[in-house]
């Protein structure tokens, strides 16, 4: 087993936008024992801390865009898609997002590559989906839950009129809607009528597991 490679150079790479030397030290933490999501704990540390050097102005979008590819490589080696393997034994079927206007994917990527490591069947509709694509899904794919991610705060509203647009449509009944997302509250999935929010994606597993169970 090999060691466990040191947070701070995992911190560095990340900051670097060192995607490959991202990419070996996650699979690095795997050889060592690691469970993913612990492996994964210095990666969001850091992407964290991307953002905050982007918000001082000491970081410029190109950077945090390269910060960001570096963490996606790290997340396909960490939580390989486990789609298939878990599609015989599917605990309910998603069809999940990041909600039109917004490009922000990571959180989402995480929380689908939980959901199907614990048994989902997700349908993963990528990043800026449309209202009208997530409706047609829900009519086509008749999902059990519904997974809307929004990273803006320009863009959390959209997860509002989708609701509003499935209470419309009357497809409301059949799907449970989750929301999340860094500035999304419970206060707000409260507001707009959602079925649930969890602040991170090992969460939103016990959330829909929960709701399930209900
Ligand atoms: C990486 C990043 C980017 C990358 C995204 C790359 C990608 N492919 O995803 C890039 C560089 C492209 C980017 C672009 C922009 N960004 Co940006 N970005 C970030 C950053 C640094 C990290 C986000 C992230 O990946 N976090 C790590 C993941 C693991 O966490 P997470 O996304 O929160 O997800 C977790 C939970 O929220 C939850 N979750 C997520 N979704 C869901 C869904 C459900 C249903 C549930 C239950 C739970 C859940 O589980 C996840 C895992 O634990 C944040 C800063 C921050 N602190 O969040 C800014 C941030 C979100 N960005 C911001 C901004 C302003 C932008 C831009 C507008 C910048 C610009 N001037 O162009 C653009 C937006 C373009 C667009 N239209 O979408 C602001 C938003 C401010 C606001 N209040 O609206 C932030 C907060 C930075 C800041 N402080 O200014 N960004």
């Amino acid at each position: 087993m090999s060691t466990t490679p040191n947070p701070e150079e995992i911190k560095q790479a990340i900051l670097d936008g060192n995607a490959e030397l991202a990419a070996s030290f996650a699979t690095s933490s795997l050889q060592s024992g690691l469970e993913p999501l612990q492996a994964l704990t210095p990666f969001i540390e850091a992407i964290r801390h991307a953002g905050y050097l982007f918000d001082q102005g000491e970081f410029f979008l190109p950077q945090l865009l390269m910060s960001a590819k570096a963490m996606q490589a790290a997340m396909d080696l960490l939580f390989p898609d486990k789609a298939a393997a878990s599609a015989h034994l599917s605990r309910g079927k998603v069809v999940a997002g990041t909600i039109q206007g917004d490009t922000h994917e990571i959180g989402k990527n995480l929380v689908c590559a939980l959901l199907s490591a614990n048994g989902f069947e997700v349908i993963d509709l990528g990043a800026n989906v449309s209202l009208d694509r997530f409706i047609a899904a829900t009519v086509d794919q008749k999902p059990d839950f519904l997974v809307l991610s929004a990273l803006l705060t320009t863009t959390m509203v959209n997860q509002k009129k989708l609701i509003d647009m499935l209470t419309e449509q009357d497809l409301r009944k059949n799907v449970r809607v989750l929301v999340g997302g860094a500035p999304v509250t419970s206060d707000w999935a409260a507001e707009i009528g959602a079925d649930g929010y969890a602040p991170d994606a090992a969460r939103a597993v016990d959330l829909a597991v929960s709701l399930l169970e209900a």
